[in-house]
């Protein structure tokens, strides 16, 4: 049965997307538009009322790092999931450390700067979300020295969903400059086809 990947492109559903396309699964794309994410119908979805949510035959799935691993682990192929329980492992560090370290101060930037009106925006809140992203950025850089991928030379589902989750610095134009080996390998990941062909998507 064909998987549904429920919200808009232009929201985390884009991770999903992504992925979906990474993968060559097919898929729905059921494109719930923000206002109605607390409707009785999508709530039965996903009872947060967010989105993305991914449901797969009988199976209903929030939390786009939890909907990223789940497929990788599922149809992943060449390894984009590996194979061995120490780099799942990195896997899931990699996934849950964006989320932890990178996602909020770079939400913060970019909602104040496109989805705020100039007279409610909040510079001291972007000046300390600015503040909190050159120590987790720092620590990537290190990471990343002398491979291209996370985990070595192949791209996993680690780099899809860190990636996902850093092409928010994109719009921001956050300087990368104190961070080559990210700035290298962020461009590496937003140039694949799959993430071209996902924002493509309604
Ligand atoms: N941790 C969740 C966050 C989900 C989330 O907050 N999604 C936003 C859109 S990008 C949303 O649905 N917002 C609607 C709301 O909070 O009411 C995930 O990664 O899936």
């Amino acid at each position: 049965m064909t998987i549904k990947i429920y919200g808009p492109t232009a929201s985390r559903a884009a991770r999903a997307l992504w992925i979906v396309h990474e993968l060559g699964i097919p898929y729905e794309h059921i494109a719930v538009e923000m206002k109605d994410l607390k409707n009785p119908d999508y709530l039965k979805v996903n009872p947060n009322g967010k989105v993305p949510a991914m449901v797969d035959g009988d199976f209903k799935l929030f939390e786009s790092m939890a909907i990223n691993l789940y497929l990788a682990a599922k149809h992943g192929k060449d390894g984009f999931m590996p194979s061995s329980l120490e780099d799942q492992a990195l896997c899931n560090q990699w996934s849950y450390w964006g989320m932890t370290e990178l996602e909020k101060p770079l939400l913060t930037i970019l909602i104040d700067m496109f989805m705020t009106p100039p007279d409610k925006r909040k510079p001291e809140a972007v000046a300390e979300a600015q503040k909190m992203l050159p120590k987790p950025l720092a620590v990537l850089n290190g990471a990343l020295e002398g491979r291209d991928y996370l985990l070595g030379s192949t791209f996993t589902v680690a780099d899809l969903n860190l990636a996902s989750i850093l092409s928010w610095a994109k719009p921001i134009k956050f300087d990368f400059s104190p961070f080559p080996n990210v700035n290298a390998w962020l461009d590496r990941c937003l140039s694949r086809p799959a993430f071209k062909a996902a924002r493509g998507s309604k």
